[in-house]
């Protein structure tokens, strides 16, 4: 009996052991979760939502995260109020898409003097300070722009319409954001170097359908004497077509208006298939993968690119498939 009892008091002994073994290590794990504050523009369009949801996907607790997400609605006074919020819950990284470019260098010092470090997703900005951020993830939105006019004026050419005279609608991104700048400043240097290429309308449209469907609306209300509308993304290639759809119009690169757009979201290719945007420049929104790699490296102290330009390609009416819209992730 009493050999019994040692051998029971005994094996009571070796689970507490091994249970105090387990507490230490569920700490451990706790502790190790890199806890990521996250400031995204908004939810205007399809592109946003899926940018947001491909750093939602990645930075998990089973990929070793805890993310903090704050959704600023577009009001870059949001942005600033959730990164202060991040320094004082004292996040391991802040992650920012910023809505323009002007305006971070204050709350950015903040962070820097907090030491945490600052990752700059797919919106850049501009900053005279140095080392405001540790590293940037996005597009190259010139030179997006650029591939939208290399292939109009491919095309143009194989049309024989090179030097024809060409009145073109612009319906603007967010003033003052990257898309916007470098996306608007490729089209207007074309204009510059091509004098029968006339800019009859520049608007703001948002980055949104609904705004974009104003502003054209407005413009056909002047005229509807219009060979091409270049619009900074999806949403507003939508909303633009819906206007000039409803005044008469024919959206098409043969023999209607030539649209152009960018995103390249699927519903933005479905309107390419339809051939009602004639080209389509992608800008990658799944940077979810990229952010997570960036960090990783960090936390091994493995050296890291600071600058981080996303590749992209471009779709047209002629050469798109349904199942080119099928593979695609967003
Ligand atoms: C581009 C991104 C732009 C998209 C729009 O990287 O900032 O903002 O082109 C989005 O769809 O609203």
């Amino acid at each position: 009996m009493r050999k019994l009892l040692a051998i029971v008091i005994c094996l009571m002994l070796i689970l507490c052991a091994c249970a105090r073994q387990a507490q230490p290590m569920e700490e451990d794990a706790e502790d190790s979760l890199i806890v990521v504050g996250f400031s995204q523009v908004g939810a205007e369009s399809e592109w946003r939502v899926a940018n947001t949801e491909s750093i939602r996907s990645t930075l998990t607790e089973g990929n070793g995260y805890v993310l903090i997400y704050d959704d600023a609605r577009q009001k870059q006074e949001n942005q600033i109020r959730a990164i202060r919020t991040f320094i004082q819950q004292g996040v391991d990284y802040i992650l920012f898409s910023p809505k323009v470019e002007t305006g971070w260098i204050s709350v950015l010092q903040e962070a820097r003097e907090a030491n945490i470090p600052v990752i700059v997703l797919d919106r850049y900005i501009e900053s005279e300070v140095e080392n405001l951020y540790t590293a940037y993830i996005g597009s190259d939105f010139h030179k997006e722009g650029e591939m939208a006019i290399s292939w109009l004026e491919e095309f143009l050419q194989r049309e024989g319409r090179i030097g024809d005279s060409l009145r073109i609608v612009h319906i603007q991104g967010t003033m003052g954001s990257t898309a916007q700048i470098g996306r608007t400043a490729a089209l207007e240097q074309s204009i510059e170097k091509h004098p029968s290429w006339e800019l009859v309308a520049q608007e703001c449209g948002d980055f949104t359908r609904a705004k974009a469907y104003e502003v054209m609306g407005s413009i056909l209300e002047q005229t509807t004497d219009i060979d091409i509308v270049y619009c900074e993304n999806d949403g507003e290639a939508l909303g633009a077509i819906a206007a000039m759809e409803e005044a008469g119009l024919s959206c098409n690169a043969k023999d209607g208006v030539i649209v152009i757009s960018f995103d390249a979201t699927r519903l933005g290719l479905q309107y390419c298939l339809g051939g009602k945007i004639a080209l389509n420049v992608e800008c990658n929104p799944l940077q979810g993968p990229y952010v997570n790699e960036i960090i990783k490296k960090i936390q091994l102290r493995e050296p890291f690119s600071r600058m981080n330009y996303i590749d992209e390609t471009l779709f047209d009416s002629f050469t798109i498939t349904q199942e080119m819209i099928d593979e695609r992730q967003y």
